[in-house]
Parts: structure tokens; sequence; C-alpha cells
């Protein structure tokens, strides 16, 4: 009886957040595509930095392995944040060879997911990638490798369900 009210508690306050009007700027928070969600930071952080940023929010750098999610992603940052800033997610060259996304699988789309000349490994230091989110065709939606240290803005994505999964493990160390 006591997990079955626990349960209904939870459910509530579950329902109680998921309708809460927002406080935080709807540009800045999570996007829902596919199984995941996605959300984007302004301020600039080095890959390990941004990394860590969206793991203590329950998900990691974004893996953008479809045209359609690639699509997505700029819309939403040119829309939101018009600039010509590269934005990090979750893909780097391993060994200085291939790249390769964070789930330890090969990059595999085609050379127009890549900028103009890119992608070029300057002095042989760009084992990371960014994607442009400049109006111009030309580099819209499109990645440059570039060096991991250097801080630029930033793409995270979570599961879809990340928040209700957290709300019901916590409710069950009660
Ligand atoms: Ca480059």
């Amino acid at each position: 009886m006591a997990d079955l009210k626990g349960f209904v508690l939870s459910f509530l306050f579950y329902l109680l957040v998921q309708s809460a009007p927002s406080v935080q700027d709807s540009r800045f928070s999570w996007h829902r595509f596919g199984q995941s969600s996605y959300r984007f930071y302004g301020e600039a952080r080095s890959f390990e930095d941004a990394r860590a940023n969206c793991m203590s929010n329950g998900g990691d750098l974004a893996i953008i392995k479809s045209e359609e999610i690639n699509s997505f992603l700029a819309e939403i940052i040119s829309t939101s944040n018009p600039s010509s800033a590269c934005y990090l997610f979750g893909l780097r060259r391993e060994n200085g060879g291939n790249f390769v996304w964070l789930d330890d699988t090969l990059e595999r789309r085609t050379e127009s997911s890549w900028a103009p000349s890119e992608p070029n490994d300057s002095l042989g230091i760009e084992d990371c990638a960014c994607m442009y989110t400049h109006p111009s065709v030309e580099y819209h939606g499109k990645w440059n490798d570039i060096p991991c240290p250097g801080q630029r803005p930033y793409i995270c994505e979570r599961p879809q369900d990340c928040f209700r999964f957290t709300v019901f493990v916590n409710s069950g160390r009660t």
C-alpha cells in the first residue's frame, strides 16, 4: 500500500512538473527529436568541459548520425540564436585517424557533412568537431574539425525519458 501511495505521489509530481509553465527561456530548453532531447548552450567551453556539463545534466555531447537530426539542430540554433558560431558535438578523431562518435561507432556520413575544405586537420591538432549555424548555404549545418581545447558553444543530448526515470528512481529511495 505504501508503495502504491509512493507511486501515485510520484506520478502526480511528475504531471505537475511537466505541466508547470517554464520560467526558463524556451530557446535554451530541451528540444525533442526521435528518442532523444537536445539542448544547446551558448557559453563557450572546451570539449571536455562541455562534455562534463552535458553529463551532469543526464546526457552527453550530441551524437548526430542522420541528416534529419543535423538539419533539426541547425535550424533550432540558427533561428533561436543567429550567429556564425560553430557548436561542439559528440564527435572526435581517434588517434589522429578516423572520426568516432562518443558511443564508439565510426562516423559514416558523406563528405557533404563537412564545410568546404574540411576536415583539414590544420596543424595536425584538430581532433574535435563543431557544427556551423551560419545562414549561408555553404556552411549552414556543416561541420569543421577544430582543436579540442578551444572553447566553443555546444550541443547536449539526453534520452527523452531521462527526467521521468529520475523521478521514479528517487521515489524508490523514500
Ligand atoms: Ca578544420
